[in-house]
């Protein structure tokens, strides 16, 4: 597998993160937020340097932030720290001043010029922002600006590997590029002739967008082939065994858990959106029949919803896994919002999670299931090692159906492991089986198939006792006609 590593002594480009404050937005919740810009800003190579925030009632019209931080941001970026034709044309008449009411401004590095402070090359923007607040911010900064979902995007790009990733982001990328196009194209005269809203510049606009959509629909068509022998594959899979799928926040330690319940090699950083693809592999040791576990893509708070859409079919494997592992990373002072995002995005999906936690009751949650659709989850409250006791207490305070493990620990491994095989038993039906002298490979096929209780060889043929899911059982019996 190839993947970029970051050299440290290497000069990575220095970013300035930018963020509002919104109202109902706590200052920690804010701050985790920023810390997660900050570590999507690393997986990409950039080195977060310093931040520049703001509370505001929403985000300013122009340019994100009010004048005086405008002044601020433009102190690590050399730039006016104003946006120039808004300020020479109308001044303060301009579209702006009804935002003009910040909350606060008082950090503001006031204009001191003996302050020493980070300087960057980028300024990452923690909202997804309006192409004309984009090329405000970029004017009044003086450096390239990026917002959380280009950022995204742009991790996603990289990380890949896959056809069916591949044209799933791109999908996303297009679709997030058409509105924007008038920004990336020919410049300031044409940015001009974009306002104006007349001449050949629209047309052209027009041809380009036109473009994009018949490049998304030609896309489209190609992962739908895709997807559809995807589907084939599956399909044997569930008909086969057991299935599981881990799901949960980016981050969370998925990876981890999936190379520790499969043997498997998968890539595990301390990065996001690590995992783009999924990968499947068989439960270790073994268990008849053989328990299929999936690693899946993780999930962020604003996930661009293109995105969430176009992974859609990465993500089937958990809307048809049998059990859901959810892996929380409870030692993320985010991890509530965590917890809460990704139900959200996998009821976007169309996933409806029914938490699942005692062992013997497996009976109740299928019925549930049945009844309403929703799927059974076992939810993993992931990396106690790094929480003392009185955390872990509250943790399982809030969540007393969670399993509180960590993947570093074998203890957690054996309990895991332990029940998630309990689901699939509880689920399993005992049955006689009688196979023919004329029909012996099903012997072997129930076997592979099934746990096999007990054998006797008669006259005739073979008699079987065994233990399976019922699927599997219906299937051997059809096989015997
Ligand atoms: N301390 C500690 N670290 C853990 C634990 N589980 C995972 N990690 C670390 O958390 C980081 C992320 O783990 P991954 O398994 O890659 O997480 P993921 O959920 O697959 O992440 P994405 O693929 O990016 O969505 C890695 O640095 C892991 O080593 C744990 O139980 N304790
Ligand atoms: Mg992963």
């Amino acid at each position: 597998m190839t993947r970029e590593t970051v050299d440290p002594r290497s000069e990575r480009p220095r970013a300035v993160l930018v963020g509002v404050q919104l109202p109902g937005v706590t200052d920690a919740e804010h701050a985790s937020s920023l810390d997660e810009l900050g570590r999507l800003a690393k997986t990409l190579g950039l080195d977060p340097v310093a931040r520049v925030t703001q509370k505001r009632t929403r985000l300013a019209r122009a340019a994100v932030l009010g004048e005086g931080k405008l002044r601020e941001l433009a102190k690590h970026t050399d730039g006016p720290g104003f946006v120039p034709k808004f300020s020479k044309k109308k001044g303060a008449t301009d579209d702006d001043e009804d935002d003009e009411e910040d909350l606060d401004d008082g950090d503001a590095v006031e204009d001191d010029a003996d302050v020493a402070v980070e300087r960057a090359s980028v300024v990452v923007v923690d909202h997804e922002l309006t192409p004309s607040q984009a090329r405000n911010l970029e004017k009044a900064a003086g450096v390239e600006v990026a917002d959380r979902t280009s950022v995204i995007l742009s991790i996603f790009q990289r990380h890949a590997h896959t056809r069916e990733a591949r044209l799933q982001v791109e999908i996303a990328r297009l679709a997030y590029d058409a509105p924007r196009l008038r920004e990336s194209g020919g410049g300031e005269d044409r940015q001009r002739g974009g306002i104006g809203g007349k001449g050949a510049g629209e047309s052209s606009l027009e041809l380009d967008r036109r473009r994009i959509r018949d490049r998304i629909a030609e896309l489209r068509r190609e992962l739908a082939s895709i997807s559809k022998e995807d589907a084939v594959r599956r399909a044997r899979r569930v008909e086969r065994g057991d299935t599981v799928a881990l799901v949960g926040y980016t981050n969370a330690g998925k990876s981890s858990w999936f190379r520790r319940l499969t043997q498997g090699d998968v890539y595990v950083a301390d990065e996001l959106f690590a995992t783009l693809d999924t990968t499947v592999r068989r439960l270790q040791p073994e268990t008849r029949p053989p328990i299929l576990v999936s690693d899946t893509v993780g999930f962020i708070k604003k996930l661009p919803h293109d995105l969430v859409a176009s992974f859609r079919s990465t993500l089937d494997e958990a809307r048809e896994a049998s059990l859901l592992v959810h892996v929380v990373d409870v030692s993320d002072a985010a991890w509530r919002e965590q917890l809460r995002v990704t139900r959200e995005v996998l009821a976007e999906l169309g996933v409806h999670v029914a938490v699942w936690s005692d062992p013997d009751d497996v009976a109740a949650t299928e019925a549930a299931r049945l009844a309403t659709g929703q799927r059974p989850c076992l939810v993993l409250l992931n990396k106690l090692d790094r929480l003392d006791e009185e955390a872990r207490a509250q943790v399982l305070e809030e969540l007393p159906e969670g399993m509180l493990v960590s993947a570093r620990d074998d203890d957690s491994l054996e309990a895991v492991r332990g029940r998630v095989v309990a689901f699939f038993e509880a689920s399993m039906e005992e049955a006689e089986l009688f196979v023919p002298w004329t029909q012996h490979a099903v012997v072997s096929a129930t076997h592979q198939s099934a746990h096999v209780l007990s054998e006797e060889h008669g006259e005739d043929g073979t008699q079987l006792r065994v233990r399976a899911p019922a699927a599997v059982l219906a299937r051997l019996r059809a096989q015997l006609g």
